[in-house]
């Protein structure tokens, strides 16, 4: 420990500790702007200088170590002024069209701005005018925000381990974008959106798909069936001020019915359905010597780095389509059958805590007899905005349920879905009971719940030892995948999701301040909001949904049945 002096207080801190994380530990709060804990710590942007006596310069806070004796001071007039111009300086370039800006009232360098009282900006610099790159379906970058903060390098770097985007250029002409300044649709993107996440301006963001939702709803004669994706009730109610992990569902139902969806369902109902299909094929690869380790399959983002990064795993990926494509294709077959609606007058709409489910919808095999499963996805951010622009009083709403006939009904099962380690919880839920044939009342798979970026457990069931594992963020799927590949590590099945904490955290879900970061692991708060459900819930195990079973007998027949193949199962290409 060392003792030091902060604005006249004294504070006793590890010795690691850098000066920004020790005034925190008193209250002090010293503004940020390129800080990211644990992802981007490189006293880049010169906004969170402090005074040391005796030191000639003033010190970037964020980076700079305390010391025994030290003594600090973190908002005399030199720093004050120093702050003060170097936020003129990236203002002074930076597009500041705020009125209509992507983060209007949600940019952190606005919010500086405005807290060291930057009332003009005395010297007006060059403004960047490369192009907007929006080729991708599911991210957009826009060169005339970036303020070259580096948290997205960070980010896609070393927290995804995929390194995507990069400086490039000299000088003025810096830039952040792909190698060669090609299009992010033209390099092997994930479009996981974890770059969108870190980035403190509206430099990235997602594709927005809002209008062409608000024409479908608009249209009589089109019948327009709405989904919402595990995570998004553990982080919606965030737009609105809720605190993080705050669980919205009848909120979010109600303030959908609000905005005129002809029906609202949750793709929980489809994640069941996945844990039918999925848990079929496991049981059939094991027992019919087929490709092991099976890995799951709903993760886009996750999908695609296999096929750029790890293609000869291609095969062990299960055939499943993800539980967002499953519920369109079900929807547009099953659905329109029994209520006598022309698959073609369907416009189904999900909403995913996810940026890469956009470009999943795209993919050509994701379609059936030419109809696609799902016609467009927005983000829990671009709900957000929809139910703003509609005025609804979000937090006024009295909680609604989903429309309960034929898809309506939904397991814990499916809800754990949008957090690591979920799916495969939710798969041994099944996969015990079909292999021990008797019914379990232990449902808690403890070893595959929490953050640790791989979970590893060894289960017996029917006799037969079940090796499994899950990694989340492609950092550690690529750490786990070596070492299967190297032989170190035998498995039978392996969820592998693209994004850290899973769906939660996905890149469609609301920003969260770096400060705030400092706090809390919004991984954690989140995934208790869908933990509470399940436990809630009076089913909590895929095979006891009343509608699957209902909809085999009625439809599919049984699981990997013929029907279920050309519905819901699909191949990828290296
Ligand atoms: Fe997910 Fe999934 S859980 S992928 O994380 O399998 O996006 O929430 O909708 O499809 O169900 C995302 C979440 C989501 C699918 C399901
Ligand atoms: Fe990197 Fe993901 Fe952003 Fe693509 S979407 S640049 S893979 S962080």
């Amino acid at each position: 420990k060392v003792t030091l002096t902060i604005d006249n207080i004294k504070v006793e801190v590890p010795k690691d500790y850098t000066i920004l994380e020790a005034a925190k530990t008193v209250g002090i709060d010293i503004p940020t702007l390129c800080y990211l804990k644990d992802v981007n710590e490189v006293g880049a942007c010169r906004v969170c200088l402090v005074e040391i006596e005796g030191a000639r310069a003033l010190q970037a806070s964020c980076v700079h170590p305390v010391a025994e004796g030290m003594v600090v001071r973190t908002n005399s007039k030199k720093v004050r002024d120093a702050r003060k111009s170097n936020v003129e300086l990236i203002l002074s370039n930076h597009n500041r069209e705020c009125l209509t800006c992507d983060r209007n009232n949600k940019c952190e360098l606005q919010s500086l701005a405005e807290q060291l009282g930057i009332r003009e900006i005395p010297f007006e610099g060059k403004k960047i005018e490369a192009a907007i790159d929006d080729k991708s379906y599911s991210i957009v970058r826009d060169p005339s925000k970036c303020i070259l903060c580096g948290r997205c390098v960070s980010t896609c770097r070393n927290v995804q381990k995929i390194g995507i985007l990069d400086f490039v250029n000299r000088g003025f002409d810096t830039q952040v974008a792909p190698a060669f300044d090609k299009s992010m649709a033209d390099s092997p993107c994930i479009y996981c959106g974890q770059c969108i996440v870190a980035c403190p301006v509206a430099a990235l963001r997602e594709k927005d798909d809002i209008e062409r939702v608000w024409d479908a709803i608009d249209n009589k004669d089109v019948h327009v069936v709405v989904q919402t994706a595990p995570a998004v009730r553990a982080a919606l109610g965030e737009l609105f001020g809720l605190p993080i992990g705050t669980r919205v569902t009848g909120k979010m139902v109600a303030s959908l019915k609000r905005l005129g969806f002809d029906k609202v369902y949750d793709t929980d109902f489809a994640a069941d359905l996945t844990i039918m299909e999925e848990g079929h094929e496991l049981l059939d690869r094991i027992q019919n010597g087929g490709k092991l380790p099976m890995i799951t399959s709903c993760s886009p983002g996750w999908i695609r780095y296999c096929e750029f990064n790890y293609p000869e795993f291609i095969e062990n990926l299960s055939t499943c389509k993800s539980p967002q494509q499953m519920m369109g294709a079900i929807i547009k077959s099953y659905y329109a059958k029994k209520n006598n609606i022309d698959p073609q007058n369907i416009f189904v709409v999900s909403i995913m805590p996810c940026t890469s489910k956009k470009t999943e919808v795209q993919r050509p095999e994701m379609h059936v007899d030419g109809i696609k499963d799902v016609d467009a996805v927005l983000t829990t951010r671009e709900l957000g905005k929809m139910i703003k622009q509609a005025r609804i009083k979000f937090l006024e709403l009295e909680d609604e349920a989903y429309d309960q006939d034929l898809l309506g009904e939904y397991t814990g099962a499916g809800v754990i879905f949008g957090v690591t380690g979920g799916v495969m919880e939710a798969a041994l839920r099944t996969v015990a009971e079909v292999l021990e044939g008797k019914s379990f009342d232990e449902l808690e798979y403890e070893a595959v719940r929490g953050i640790e970026g791989i979970k590893e457990a060894v289960l017996t069931l029917g006799g037969k030892e079940i090796k499994i594992a899950v990694a989340h963020g492609t950092a550690n799927a690529k750490k786990l995948l070596d070492m299967v590949k190297a032989g170190e590590k035998e498995y039978h099945f392996i969820e592998i999701m693209g994004c850290s904490g899973g769906c939660v955290c996905g890149g469609g879900q609301p920003h969260v301040d770096a400060k705030t970061l400092m706090d809390i692991d919004v991984r954690v708060e989140r995934a208790k909001a869908l933990y509470e459900e399940d436990e809630m819930l009076s089913i909590r195990k895929s095979h006891e949904n009343p509608q699957i079973k209902k909809l085999y007998d009625e439809f599919l027949g049984k699981p990997n049945s013929h029907k279920a193949h050309e519905l819901l199962h699909t191949y990828y290409t290296k």
